[in-house]
């Protein structure tokens, strides 16, 4: 059995956990799920929250940090917790996941009713009944008419990210885990095929592609 990604392409934790086993040279096959029906993740996960990843041996694991923590488990090499930085990698690799993510998500959201949207009115009404259950309704209406002030505080906080990338190609200089959730948060002004990222970010646009760049498939041969 490969190894399995169930996946949304939208998801900025899908897209840490897929980068993160292309660069580890895991082979795997994503499972690209419908929005309504996710049988497949509920057989597999007993849950329907993505990313979920079933390996070789028929364990599945869900969430995207404890997903990082057993392919690190399994597959030390290449590691992306490099000894000497754990602490500060698990440290940054948290703050991206959640705080960086409350100030990304607003701005991406319109790009995620979109995608929902084009795949059919049942979809778009599921996506925004889960998330107008958790934030309160007209939460989705409001945030995409609140644009300006949304991209606002997404480059506030992208910032220091900018800063940092200066003269680095990797956060701490080495690849580490908090590059991978960084990606996945990129990723996620990125997933349409369209980078929303401004050309005022130039370390941070060309962070994304040299990560992006990373992959387990094998080059064609001459
Ligand atoms: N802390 C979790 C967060 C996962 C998460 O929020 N997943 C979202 C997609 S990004 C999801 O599955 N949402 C379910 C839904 O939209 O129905 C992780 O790091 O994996």
């Amino acid at each position: 059995m490969t190894t399995r990604l169930y996946q949304f392409i939208g998801s900025p934790f899908c897209a840490k956990v897929r980068k993160i086993l292309e660069f580890k040279g895991i082979d795997f096959e994503v499972v690209e799920l419908d929005y309504l029906e996710r049988k497949e993740l509920v057989l597999a996960s007993g849950q329907m929250m993505v990313p979920a990843v079933t390996l070789e041996s028929g364990e599945t694991i869900v969430d995207s940090a404890r997903i990082a923590d057993r392919l690190e488990e399994l597959y030390p090499e290449p590691t992306i917790m490099p000894p000497g930085w754990r602490g500060l990698h698990r440290t940054l690799a948290s703050f991206i996941d959640n705080q960086l993510e409350e100030a990304i998500y607003p701005v991406a959201l319109a790009d995620e009713l979109a995608h929902y949207s084009r795949q059919g009115p049942d979809r778009a009404a599921m996506w925004t009944l889960i998330r107008e259950r958790k934030y309160g309704v007209g939460f989705v209406a409001r945030t995409i008419a609140d644009a300006a002030a949304n991209w606002k505080r997404a480059l506030d906080a992208l910032a220091p990210f900018e800063e940092q990338l200066e003269g680095r190609a990797f956060l701490t200089g080495r690849i580490g885990l908090p590059d991978f959730c960084l990606y996945g948060q990129l990723f996620y002004l990125a997933f349409t095929g369209e980078n929303k990222l401004p050309a005022t970010l130039p370390n941070l646009r060309a962070y994304f592609g040299r990560i992006d760049r990373i992959s387990s498939r094998l080059e064609p041969t001459a």
